[in-house]
């Protein structure tokens, strides 16, 4: 088990008030986590003492520079399980990753009539960059359906992924039911019709031990913030052949082997991806998170959660006309999204704000799996290495008190 307590001390802003007398309840890691001390003093550091350009100087700064850069890819690329670190492309955010594939691999490879398979429980970043694509040049986008209670309907497989489909890109763990989807399966299900594989990450590397060698998955992408990282720091993996065969997302410096007026030439991977000074400050905050969690260790990290969400599950069901989405802990992440009958989940959210407790509410930015449920929007409270059952009972008294407010 994890030491919660001492965890909790390494967050500084886990001792704010966030009105006078009213401490910081946090319960929304999904949306971004907060980030422990060695994140924090690894960034100021890297400021303080070892600022300069990198891939350019040769000074001895801007090789240091370089070396903790390139350093953190090493130890980002150990942690996923990556056959090598030039597989792994430093862009801002799993965003980024998407539409970097759907510029990139997308416009290089898919003609009219192709097919992509995405779920309806996907997040937009995994939706918009497809449709845009699609409009452009006539691809078809298409959704494996989910049940009633958050799982991928799989039954629906065969007729949805077939030798049309060229990619299958699906999330492995969705950020509002939480489900936890069987990748390895899904993965050799798009390998099986001749189609690659795509999986978001960005609610699963922060959460649970990632192996993209095991997984076998072709693309993979996560963002930096949800897993104690910086804004503005995120991964997208490719296996080496496919992003060798890729033509550049962006161009500028850094990304070229050589320019003439007439043409250029591209760097070797990862580089030819990351055009101009990347967020170098970031890459190496990421990299010190993932010394974080290592240090902390992702099973210990995943059966920490799946205690809390269990305990927060069981708490929530017993408010009365509270209807929790998706399915049992034993299915699901470190999330629990509701609704309750009569409230609408902004107002839920304004009233626990006031007892200092920071849910999400909204669609999510998954509307189309709401609109799957009827609904518009729903609440949601998620839990990290630093959450407590006092905090989830905090989370259920103050709930209880909304509900008399508003004579529920
Ligand atoms: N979900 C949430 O509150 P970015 O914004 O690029 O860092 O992450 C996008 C993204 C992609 N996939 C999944 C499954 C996600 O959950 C997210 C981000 C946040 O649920 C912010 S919208």
């Amino acid at each position: 088990m994890l030491d919660v307590n001492k965890i909790r001390s390494d967050f500084p802003i886990l001792q704010k008030e966030v009105y006078p007398g009213v401490p910081l309840v946090y319960l929304d890691s999904a949306a971004s986590s907060q980030k422990p001390l060695p994140v924090i003093e690894a960034m100021n550091d890297y400021y303080r003492q070892t600022n300069a350009n990198v891939h350019r100087g040769i000074h001895a700064l801007s090789e240091e520079a370089t070396n903790a850069y390139e350093g953190a890819r090493e130890r980002i690329a150990r942690f996923i399980n990556a056959a090598d670190p030039a597989e792994l492309i430093y862009v801002r955010n799993a965003t980024e990753g998407f539409n970097l594939v759907a510029y990139s691999w997308g416009r290089a490879n898919l003609k009219a009539g192709d097919e992509i398979l995405i779920t309806a429980m996907e997040h937009h970043a995994n939706i918009v960059p497809w449709q845009i694509l699609a409009e452009e040049r006539g691809v078809v986008v298409r959704h494996l359906p989910f049940l009633p209670n958050g799982t991928l309907d799989l039954e629906k497989l065969p007729q949805l992924l077939t030798e049309k489909t060229k990619l299958f890109s699906f999330t492995a763990v969705s950020n509002v039911f939480g489900t936890v989807n069987p990748v390895k399966q899904l993965v050799d299900a798009a390998h099986s019709v001749g189609a690659l594989a795509m999986v978001d990450a960005a609610q699963a590397v922060p959460h649970l031990p990632v192996d993209v060698q095991a997984w076998d998955s072709d693309f993979m992408a996560f963002s930096g913030h949800k897993m104690c990282g910086p804004t503005g720091s995120g991964i997208l993996h490719g296996k080496r052949h496919l992003l060798e065969a890729m033509p550049p997302f962006m161009g500028g410096g850094d990304m070229i082997r050589r320019v003439t007026l007439e043409g250029s030439t591209w760097n070797e991977l990862p580089h030819k991806f990351e055009a101009g000074t990347p967020g170098i400050a970031e890459g190496i905050g990421l990299g010190t998170a993932v010394d974080y969690l290592t240090e902390l260790g992702m099973e210990n990290i995943h059966a920490y959660e799946q205690y809390i969400t269990n305990y927060a599950l069981e708490a929530l069901s017993e408010v009365d006309k509270l209807q929790i989405l998706g399915p049992s802990a034993a299915q699901r992440g470190g999330v629990a999204s509701f609704t309750i009958e009569g409230l609408h989940p902004h107002d839920i959210a304004e009233l626990l704000d006031k007892d200092g407790i920071a849910i999400r509410a909204g669609h999510h930015c998954a509307m189309p799996l709401h609109h799957e449920l009827g609904i518009n929007s729903s609440a949601r409270a998620s839990f990290y290495i630093h959450t407590t059952t006092e905090e989830v009972d905090k989370l259920v008294a103050s709930l209880n008190r909304a509900k008399k407010i508003f004579r529920l």
